[in-house]
């Protein structure tokens, strides 16, 4: 049977990638064994042309002799050789609203919230090696971050993680947040076990939550429990250092949602 044959799968990984993230919980909950290639930000671009991937970005997979490029791909791939359990609903009504969910996710959830990291570590890079736990990158991580200025601009600069661009995501982020409780009550999101856009949606809210400045502001919602559930692990740290005005819309909503 198709579902019982040995896979070989290899991840190409950047720390703290969130869409990274989100294919290694598929595998996992595939059961599909894999090694993790931990590439250094920037640097992975090279290193991915260089493998012949269809695209430079991680995640990129290797399973079963196929490269895979894009969290997405992979979630069909892998569903595709493993159905089970099944990442996507067969009823297609259910499966329109679990893929709209998944591609919100892709398209405009993961990107603000790897913009606000960016600009984070732009402000102090000293996080980055928590970010890096457990990754071996092949230099040591002290080194890694020493150096790391240079990295860390053209990181903001490649994915346009301005001030301007942050403060925006940061105002449109409460009404985001509300979206998710509002699938997860509708039952679109939060199934057991989780389904494609859970994972998505999911890597992207656990990894703002690695943000003091976000983490109290989303954990005790539908959205950050529901996070913290489907990605119970997610290395990283970063202490508060995002200007406290950008952080008022985020602030009054969970006031009101609170009731306060
Ligand atoms: N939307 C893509 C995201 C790909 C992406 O931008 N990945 C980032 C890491 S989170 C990356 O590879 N960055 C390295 C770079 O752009 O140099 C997916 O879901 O796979």
């Amino acid at each position: 049977m198709a579902a019982d044959r040995p896979l070989d799968a290899k991840l190409y990984s950047i720390p703290g990638s969130h869409p990274a993230m989100a294919a290694r919980r598929m595998l996992e909950l595939k059961g599909i064994p894999y090694k993790r290639v931990d590439l250094m930000p920037v640097i992975s671009r090279g290193a991915l042309k260089a493998l012949r991937f269809p695209s430079n970005t991680v995640p990129s997979l290797l399973l079963g002799g196929k490269k895979i490029t894009g969290s997405r791909e992979i979630a069909r791939e892998i569903d595709r050789l493993r159905p089970e359990p099944p990442l996507y609903p067969t009823e297609p009504e259910q499966l329109v609203a679990v893929e709209d969910a998944e591609r919100w996710g892709e398209e405009i959830l993961q990107p603000a919230v790897r913009r606000i990291l960016w600009n984070a570590l732009k402000r102090d890079r000293e996080p980055l090696r928590t970010y890096a736990e457990g990754a071996r990158l092949g230099v040591p991580i002290g080194i890694a971050v020493k150096t790391a200025t240079p990295m860390v601009a053209a990181a903001a600069r490649m994915n346009s993680a301005d001030d301007g661009a942050v403060r925006a995501d940061l105002a449109a982020l409460p009404g985001w947040l509300r979206r998710i409780d509002d699938w997860i009550a509708d039952g679109v999101l939060g199934s057991e076990p989780p389904n494609a856009a859970d994972i998505q949606i999911a890597a992207s809210v656990r990894l703002a939550m690695t943000l003091d400045d976000l983490r109290q502001l989303i954990a005790q919602r539908p959205a950050g429990e529901m996070a913290a559930r489907v990605i119970p692990d997610f290395p990283g740290h970063a202490p508060p250092v995002l200007p406290a005005a950008w952080l008022e819309p985020l602030q009054q909503s969970s006031q009101v949602a609170a009731g306060g």
